[in-house]
């Protein structure tokens, strides 16, 4: 029997972002992005980075389709860089912006590679954060009008869409500890309305889809699940895990699939509660056709003697990849998977990132040994086909991140490509992880 064999319609792709790679951040009308803002505030990106240049994949994305042909990659996430369709948010519309994406997907068209588009992939017009950006409505709103651009712009070319890429983290990053743009750091009461607008913009992005979409549109969210593994797999552990990723991730999925805010989260909000208006939670529940999981680690967990449970802390030297929070835990992409299946059932699942960022430098040949991520996919992967072979709704996979590429406050300095980028160059070179998941893709089938 062959073993580790996938289904056949399994889909395996590679991910992106627009801000992360596209550079040309001023070309063609393009407005400023507050990520094109923030990496200019002293102190706050490594190395003075910015995503003025990036990958260059403006200029270069014949190039690098060509080169996902040849690696045999059939889908391709991306996202659309909102400030060049509405380079100040409002109602202008960049034509010269639309036409790049048309170019863009014909491309990869002629190259077999179907998209996976993300709307909003953290790069906010700084004209609407000056206006207040996610503490307002009025940036949902904006937001509903840039999907309907898109969602009729692109209805030709584009099936699978994706609202919003992990709210939690911008929300938190950007709004509360101030480390990702736009640097603000809000009293609760202000991120929980934020955060309140946020969902109301995926709920916005769900009706786009459906009103201005092609047809066999779909759409869902994809978001970064804090996921609890249980330390042994026994009853009682394993209920204990459940609980506690049910309570860590509640606030954002008891919206979208439950239409309502739990109880517990308002509790504890206390004064700070969002306010929410009429229609609001109709509008964030509208059905979907998947949710996207972007995974990379996890925390383990146990039940207590008697009752409760608890979340134990990682040991010094626990393996890690180059950031601190990447600790790797490769059952975290089965767990993930199969709680939010027993608490919430989306019709199916994505894992729309896994991935890791590691020093990887040439050898002497120049050639690329990245031992340690096609390790650490490979493992991941193993628990995908778990979750696979458990029955559980999990159609597809797309390795975060195709390019080296900008890697938000930390610029350059971080890789999670499978392809190596010279930025002095441009020059791409496939490291070996690359060449590992073209026959991983290849044979459907984990090697
Ligand atoms: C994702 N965490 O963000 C993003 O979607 C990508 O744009 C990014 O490049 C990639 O992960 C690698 O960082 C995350 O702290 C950032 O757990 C932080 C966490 C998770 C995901």
């Amino acid at each position: 029997m062959k073993s580790y064999c996938f289904p056949r319609n399994f889909i395996w792709g590679v991910a992106a972002a627009a801000p992360q790679i596209e550079g040309a951040a001023r070309e063609d009308g393009k407005g400023e992005s507050i990520w094109d803002r923030f990496a200019r505030l002293p102190g706050k990106v490594a190395n003075g980075d910015t995503p003025d240049i990036a990958c260059d994949h403006y200029h270069r994305y014949r190039e690098d389709f060509a080169l996902m042909r040849r690696l045999g990659v059939k889908n391709y996430r991306l996202s659309l860089a909102w400030p060049r369709l509405h380079p100040d948010g409002g109602r202008d519309i960049n034509q010269k912006g639309i036409d790049f994406y048309r170019r863009l997907f014909d491309s990869m068209e002629r190259n077999g590679i179907t998209p996976w588009v993300t709307f909003y992939h953290w790069d906010l017009p700084q004209a609407l954060e000056d206006a207040g950006g996610w503490r307002v409505r009025a940036t949902a709103e904006a937001f509903a009008r840039y999907c309907a651009t898109a969602a009729r712009a692109f209805r030709d070319h584009v099936r699978n869409w994706i609202t919003l890429n992990e709210i939690p983290t911008f929300i938190g990053n950007g709004y509360r500890v101030g480390m990702h743009a736009p640097g603000a750091r809000e009293p609760g009461r202000v991120l929980n309305q934020a955060f309140h607008h946020t969902l109301l913009a995926h709920g916005y992005a769900v009706s786009a889809v459906r009103e201005h979409g092609g047809r066999g549109s779909r759409v869902g969210l994809t978001q970064d699940l804090s996921v609890s593994v249980p330390v042994t797999e026994t009853p009682r552990d394993i209920v204990a895990a459940r609980a506690e990723l049910a309570l860590r991730n509640e606030h954002l999925l008891a919206p979208v699939f439950h239409g309502r805010y739990p109880a517990g989260y308002l509790r504890r909000c206390g004064k700070d509660r969002p306010e929410v208006k009429a229609g609001d939670m109709k509008l964030i529940s509208q059905p979907t056709d998947f949710l996207g999981l972007n995974i990379y680690s996890g925390h383990f967990v146990r039940a207590k003697a008697g009752r409760g449970r608890e979340v134990l802390a990682f040991p010094p030297r626990y393996p890690e990849a180059s950031f601190e929070w990447l600790k790797i835990v490769p059952q975290s992409i089965y767990w993930a998977i199969r709680h939010c299946h027993e608490l919430y059932h989306p019709r199916a699942f994505y894992i729309t990132e896994n991935g890791a960022s590691f020093p990887d430098p040439p050898a002497a040949d120049g050639e690329i040994v990245d031992l340690h991520r096609r390790d650490f996919v490979r493992n991941y992967l193993v628990n995908v086909h778990r979750a696979v072979g458990e029955g559980l709704p999990c159609r597809g996979y797309f390795l975060w991140s195709f390019l080296d590429n900008y890697e938000w406050a930390a610029g350059y300095g971080e890789r999670f490509g499978i392809v190596h980028v010279d930025y002095a160059t441009q020059k791409r070179t496939p490291k070996l992880s690359a060449r590992w998941y073209a026959e991983v893709m290849r044979r459907n089938q984990i090697v």
